[in-house]
């Protein structure tokens, strides 16, 4: 890559975030690493649905995907060309414990080992996601996350990793999106196990915040440096399609199962009570046993929050009580999800007025474009001026929320490279970084020069 030479575009986007703001990329195991089948690494549920025909697009599946299992030292050399300070992968759960039940597996936490080790290295501080949706399948079979079970093997992995790790790791984010694990996975069926069952849904998400407060007392219990330790939430921004009292109704319902549900039990230490209201009827309360929310309300260290598109919403008579309305008057990533970077800020000051204290970290955002069709200049290089526009525009809505009071201390793109987008398969791509899958050719795109000048700039003020 070339030297970093920063402009006025760099400068206004980073002009509202601090010097000392924490600037990185952010990937997941089943995403990028393949090595579906090596070191002892056993099936996830995404290796089992991705698998299943029809399931995800083109048939992809990730038993290859960015090869960065066999390919990491390049990996970690491309986000030190970057400049970024730190880089966020997830642990595949099936690698470090296969099956999900007994001993750690020495091997696949070697590659852990030479992962962190890369990082520190290179001065790049390293931020672990214990969970990013690859459940072992053995797991599932034995219900999978509407089984209370299930949170406590989550909490023991949990503990192997950080005996294993928390002597050089201190960052720690417990799950990711569990909205997509319990919602997509177990209500909608479009993720991983791909069950269509309400109550299930809430069961699992339960379960996964239950897990998360054990795996907090475990990673704190085993690492052997003071962890800071949080937790990564999607929260719907939900709006009404309009003013009418349904679609204020419809808005409220959105708001309480994609971002309440999960905020309120683990910052507030219990579930709204509009909600549990909402599924009384459907007989999918969640199943609370005793001292249960005071688990799962641990204190934490700091939120993460990844934010891509906002949902405007009408009433639907399925149970969760609401459909999107498409938004087609701005224009749209290659989703199609509405670029809506107003929403950032909104969801930044809406989190800090209602659920106050913790430092806030964007865990992740970016978009996907189709930069192989449209944006390939006759050098070949990709000049994705679309996703510069998108990131300098959500940056600057970050400072907006700086200067409205959010505590934002960093943010990690998503993602570092072009990777496997869950049932879009590999169509859609949301690196900074190209990757051909016929070669695994790394090419940084124009807008990843262009993060690492804003970087620069950041740091240079
Ligand atoms: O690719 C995903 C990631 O795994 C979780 N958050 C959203 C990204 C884009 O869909």
């Amino acid at each position: 890559m070339t030297a970093a030479s920063a402009g006025p575009v760099e400068r206004a986007a980073v002009d509202g975030l601090p010097v000392d703001f924490v600037w990185g990329a952010a990937t997941a195991a089943y995403q990028i690493e393949g090595a579906a089948a090596e070191d002892g690494r056993t099936p996830s549920i995404w290796d089992t649905f991705s698998h299943t025909p029809g399931a995800v697009a083109g048939g992809d599946h990730g038993d290859t995907a960015c090869d960065h299992y066999h390919r990491m030292p390049e990996d970690v050399a491309l986000l030190a060309d970057l400049g970024l300070d730190a880089y966020r992968f997830s642990l595949s759960w099936p690698r470090v414990q296969p099956g999900g039940r007994g001993p750690a597996n020495a091997r696949g936490l070697a590659f852990y080992d030479r992962l962190v080790d890369e990082l520190l290295a290179k001065d790049i501080t390293p931020w672990v996601t214990l969970y990013h949706w690859d459940l072992p399948q053995e797991l599932e079979d034995a219900g999978g996350w509407p089984n209370r079970d299930t949170a406590y093997r989550f909490a023991e992995y949990a503990g192997i990793a950080a005996a294993a790790l928390g002597d050089r790791v201190t960052n720690w984010i417990t799950l990711n999106e569990p909205f997509c694990s319990a919602m997509l996975g177990y209500y909608h069926g479009v993720h991983a196990p791909g069950r269509k069952h309400f109550p299930d849904f809430t069961k699992a998400a339960h379960h996964l915040l239950l897990g998360h407060g054990l795996a907090v007392k475990e990673v704190r219990a085993q690492a052997a440096l003071p962890p800071r330790i949080g937790i990564t939430f999607n929260p719907v921004l939900a709006q009404p399609a309009s003013t009418s009292p349904e679609d204020v109704e419809a808005a409220r319902r959105a708001d309480a199962l994609g971002a309440r549900l999960y905020l309120d039990p683990v910052l507030r230490g219990s579930y709204p009570e509009d909600l549990l209201a909402d599924l009384a009827p459907h007989g999918a309360e969640p199943p609370v046993e005793d001292g249960d929310l005071r688990t799962i309300s641990q204190p934490l260290d700091f939120l993460g929050i990844n934010y891509y598109f906002r949902d405007v919403v009408r009433p639907s008579d399925e149970p969760h009580g609401y459909l999107s309305v498409p938004q087609t008057e701005r224009p749209s990533t290659a989703m199609p999800w509405e670029i809506y970077p107003e929403g950032m800020t909104e969801l930044l000051t809406r989190i800090t007025r209602e659920y106050p204290g913790l430092p806030l970290y964007i865990t992740e955002n970016g978009a996907a474009f189709d930069d192989t069709s449209s944006a390939v200049d006759e050098a070949g290089r990709i000049q994705d001026e679309n996703r510069i526009v998108f990131l300098a525009d959500h940056l600057a809505a970050i400072g907006r929320a700086r200067e409205a009071g959010a505590d934002v201390r960093g943010y990690f793109c998503w993602s570092l490279m072009d990777n496997f987008e869950w049932a879009y398969g590999y169509a859609k791509r949301f690196g900074l970084v190209h990757v051909d899958y016929d070669t695994q050719r790394r090419t940084p795109k124009a807008s990843a020069l262009w993060l690492r000048d804003a970087v620069a700039a950041s740091r240079g003020r």
